[in-house]
């Protein structure tokens, strides 16, 4: 279970409308709204002391190496199993300008300055819309990053109220999720399971069993839903569990490790080639 993204102090997040269906997902812009890393501890702290079971990844977000390091020095103080740093939020370019995981050597020294404060292991979410992504996988893997979290939503995108004229979203843009992102998610997580080396995260767009088995068949070795509870609700893990067990059952794999990635295409560049 990974935690909105919390950052130093609180944050209302922006006036709504934040978020638009469409046909093919979801556009957000709910402008980073969370309560702050000292709440946001606390409930962590809460989580874990009702006896749930599930791993937690505690998202940070700061504008700078500093700041991450601040709130990772914060963060070690609760029970968190991982640390996530999203370097890739599309709904603050206004405040915070481009988002950090444009640059490789940004990307690099902010791994570098949170993994001096803590042992927590630490994943980078990246976002898909760079022109090298794996230059910045790469980055994040030199900075020390232990895992890789792909795809933060896509664009940002806008939509048009035709009665108004005016946009969807107060925020006007806002990121893309849902089915329509997959199959780009998909060819970033292949790619940069090669390029960087790293366990992955894959997310975006899984909506289904066979879904999240294409999402392990590009390289992901964890797989996150996040716009799918809106499609099936919060019995959707359930279901994506046994979507996937009714393949491996007709495949006749006993576990999914025995189900094998996708190759790469020939001549296809892997870890630093
Ligand atoms: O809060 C948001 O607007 C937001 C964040 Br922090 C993010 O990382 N990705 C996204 O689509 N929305």
């Amino acid at each position: 279970m990974t935690t909105k993204s919390l950052t130093s102090e609180p944050r209302k997040g922006h006036p709504g409308p934040v978020v638009a269906e469409f046909e093919g997902g979801f556009l957000n812009s709910m402008g980073l709204c969370n309560p702050g890393i000292d709440a946001g501890l606390e409930e962590v702290r809460r989580y874990k002391e009702s006896g749930a079971e599930a791993a937690v990844m505690i998202s940070l977000f700061a504008d700078s190496a500093e700041g991450f390091a601040d709130l990772a020095r914060k963060a070690a103080q609760a029970p968190a199993d991982f640390l996530e740093l999203n370097l890739s939020c599309p709904n603050v370019r206004d405040e915070y300008g481009a988002p950090l995981a444009a640059s490789p050597g940004t990307v690099a020294a902010i791994l570098r300055a949170v993994k001096a404060v803590t042992d927590t292991p630490l994943i980078a979410k990246l976002s898909p819309n760079v022109t090298d992504l794996d230059s910045v996988a790469r980055g994040a893997r030199d900075g020390g990053a232990d895992a890789l979290c792909l795809i933060n939503t896509l664009g940002p995108g806008l939509l048009i109220d035709i009665e108004a004229i005016r946009p969807v979203l107060y925020n006007r843009t806002g990121g893309l999720s849902g089915p329509c992102v997959k199959p780009i998610a998909l060819r970033l997580v292949h790619a940069a399971a090669r390029s960087a080396g790293l366990p992955l995260i894959g997310t975006g767009g899984i909506t289904t069993g066979n879904d999240a088995l294409e999402m392990w068949m590009a390289g992901a070795s964890l797989i996150g839903v996040g716009t799918a509870i809106y499609y099936r609700g919060e019995e959707v893990f359930t279901h994506i569990l046994d979507e996937m067990t009714a393949y491996l059952e007709r495949k006749g794999y006993k576990t999914l490790e025995e189900v094998p990635r996708m190759a790469p295409a020939a001549g296809e560049k892997g870890e630093d080639e």
